[in-house]
């Protein structure tokens, strides 16, 4: 039955979830990291691992198997963290499991944490898809809903419980989707005895990659004093070569009101450049070196260090401290009606949509993928890309702050299809979902545009409250940057579009649309912008585009699926691509940066096959063609350091 919502419930629901939202952000979210007063351990590696194969997957529960160490009640696999479960063994069964599953491992703690009542003891977990309960020696210290965002637990009043015990940690994570999920998804039972067994459900998903689970990102344990820095924004700007970091330090713990606090801003140098003191203000640099995009400048990617130093007095009188150090790049971002600017210049996103995905890990965190992903993004002369279709690993996000990639991040609200998925319970989670984002990547540089959603079914009614409310939400999180979702439907039809600041749009003409027509593409493309720009006067991305590619298989004339099609559709988009970034087109993202894994289906041959690099990041035919056209857009546009300027005589055709 269709969940309607009515404009005083929605109204009522966005008022809880606002505050439950902002009672969220001033706990803060801020990365880990090790200073003279805070140290870290992490618990990556291997745990114990064992699915919950009762029928109603729930015997983990009823038999309490977080009492205990899991190997005492039952078998147990070698399981790496991070790592999707889904690939690690030969069992198809765990492949496409559905339901919980049982981590656990002891860790060590340094006697000090647990001796020293001033150390506050954090269990944070990276993310782990999709539902987490998280026990320590058997307490239930957190749970958490939602599988691409980090959650913690302060645990040292349960480790100062038992001093001798060790400690042992139990992660249960269950990867079943609702409709209020995100992204969404429903199980399904298939009941005719003479088709299925009995109880045989499937999941049902209404998104392209394969639904990958477990712990994907790091595990640790980090300290902090117990009255500690919780929080930091900053707000850049400049004028005039004097750049500004206004900040906002939230500090908690028990001496937090008696805190004092001093900020000191470093160059790359370890320079001392401004200082200030109080829980917030600005600091002003003179002749501020501003962070720029890779390609964009001859210096990209320029970080400042913000270290904020907290001090209260403890009981004898002693000074207790916090260090917590933030990079920051200074830079703005504003939107006009036909360009993005970054520090008031026209930027021109030339880049990728991505995943992460990769053979063995599915969704795991991996640094040699990532290092790879990046050199092959610089390689590509991309300068941009979305993190399609959920937040990403923040250390990927640094990686960017770093080298100058920039970054639209979205949310992960895809497949939004459903009506029943625009009901009140799924928009108070898409707003706590949001919520949590913007906590998280408020402070890096790269990070220009927040996208709430991809092809949501934006032409369904409820669809044009719903997205101007999460919308509006992400704009009262972070007022200083451009809101987007991107969208798939018709121009006209679209209850969101005028509530986003930029249009993003997803087109695969001569693939879903006349397939193998490639004649069609630079007429239906440019009756594609002129509909949306005339209709709503906002710069267009073009979000998505691309064909699905088998590698090796080459034909001329060129058919789908091989190397050549694809070439010869990138070659079509970016003809129009070229005529219309003179006026208000103001980026091109390539679907996909590699081939993924996806759930088995007639149209994908073991994964989705539109990356221009295979899953094991070797070039097809496209990535010659797009890192040409891409290092040529960078040399017209940018200011390169000359060891970037593309030596043509290097570009081998397809
Ligand atoms: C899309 C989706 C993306 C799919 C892609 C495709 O529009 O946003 O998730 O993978 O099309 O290849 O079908």
């Amino acid at each position: 039955m269709a969940c309607p919502v009515k404009p005083l419930q929605l109204h009522l629901i966005l008022l809880f979830a606002l505050w439950d939202v902002c009672s969220m952000i001033n706990s803060g979210m801020l990365f880990p990291r090790e200073s003279s007063s805070r140290e870290i351990k992490e618990l990556n590696g291997l745990w114990s691992f064992r699915a919950d194969l009762s029928p109603n997957r729930n015997l983990g529960f009823e038999q309490a198997w977080y009492k205990r160490r899991l190997a005492e009640t039952g078998p147990v696999l070698d399981m790496p963290v991070p790592a999707s479960y889904n690939d690690i063994t030969q069992d198809p069964k765990l492949r496409d499991f559905i339901g919980w599953v049982w981590y656990d491992r002891e860790v060590v703690v340094p006697s000090r944490w647990v001796a020293d009542k001033n150390i506050r003891v954090v269990l944070r977990v990276g993310s782990a898809h999709y539902y987490s309960v998280v026990w320590v020696n058997g307490v239930r210290v957190t749970e958490h809903d939602g599988g691409h965002l980090p959650f913690e637990a302060e645990i040292g009043g349960v480790l100062r419980g038992d001093p001798a015990a060790p400690c042992r940690v139990t992660i249960a994570v269950n990867n079943t989707l609702t409709l209020q999920t995100l992204p969404p998804g429903n199980i399904q039972y298939l009941n005719d005895p003479a088709r299925y067994p009995k109880g045989y459900f499937v999941q049902n998903t209404y998104f392209d990659f394969f639904n990958y689970a477990g712990i994907h990102r790091s595990v640790l344990l980090y300290t902090t004093p117990q009255t500690y820095v919780n929080d930091v924004t900053v707000v850049t700007d400049f004028a005039d070569g004097l750049g500004t970091i206004a900040y906002d330090v939230a500090v908690a713990g028990s001496a937090s009101s008696n805190a004092s606090l001093k900020v000191t801003l470093t160059d790359g140098e370890g320079r001392r450049v401004a200082t200030a003191t109080g829980p917030n203000g600005g600091l002003k640099v003179v002749d501020a070196t501003l962070w720029w995009p890779y390609l964009m400048h001859e210096r990209p990617g320029f970080l400042y260090n913000m270290e904020v130093c907290l001090q209260v007095a403890g009981a004898r009188g002693e000074v207790l401290e916090d260090r917590y150090t933030l990079p920051v790049g200074i830079r703005t971002v504003k939107v006009t009606s036909t360009q993005f600017l970054i520090n008031d210049k026209p930027f021109y996103f030339h880049g990728v949509n991505k995943h992460e995905d990769s053979d063995i890990r599915g969704k795991g965190f991996d640094w040699p993928l990532v290092v790879k992903d990046f050199n092959l993004m610089k390689w590509l002369g991309a300068n941009s890309f979305r993190t399609s279709h959920y937040p990403y690993d923040e250390e990927i996000l640094h990686m960017c702050d770093r080298h100058g990639i920039v970054v639209i991040d979205e949310s992960p609200g895809v497949g939004i299809r459903d009506i029943r998925s625009f009901g009140n319970a799924s928009l108070a989670h898409h707003l706590e979902v949001m919520g949590e984002l913007v906590t998280r990547d408020k402070n890096h540089p790269s990070v220009v545009m927040w996208s709430v959603a991809n092809e949501p079914a934006s032409e369904m009614p409820p669809a044009g409250l719903y997205f101007e409310t999460v919308i509006a939400h992400t704009k009262a999180l972070d007022p200083t940057r451009p809101v987007t979702y991107v969208t798939n439907s018709n121009y006209a039809r679209d209850k969101g579009a005028p509530f986003v600041d930029v249009i993003c749009v997803n087109s695969y003409l001569s693939w879903y649309h006349d397939p193998g027509a490639l004649d069609v593409i630079s007429l239906q493309l440019n009756t594609q912008f002129e509909e949306w720009y005339g209709k709503y006067k906002k710069p267009i991305i073009q979000s998505e585009y691309g064909a699905d590619v088998v590698p090796g298989l080459h034909s001329d004339p060129p058919v789908m699926f091989s190397e050549e099609y694809q070439v010869m559709v990138l070659r079509s988009y970016h003809e129009v691509f070229d005529q219309k970034r003179k006026q208000y087109v103001i980026g091109e993202l390539i679907w996909n940066f590699a081939d993924f894994m996806t759930a088995q289906g007639v149209t994908r041959v073991v994964g989705n096959k539109k990356g221009i690099f295979t899953r094991q990041r070797q070039p097809k035919a496209g990535a010659y063609t797009l890192r040409e056209r891409y290092w040529r857009i960078a040399n017209e546009t940018g200011l390169l350091p000359p060891w970037t300027k593309y030596p043509c005589s290097q570009l081998r055709s397809p």
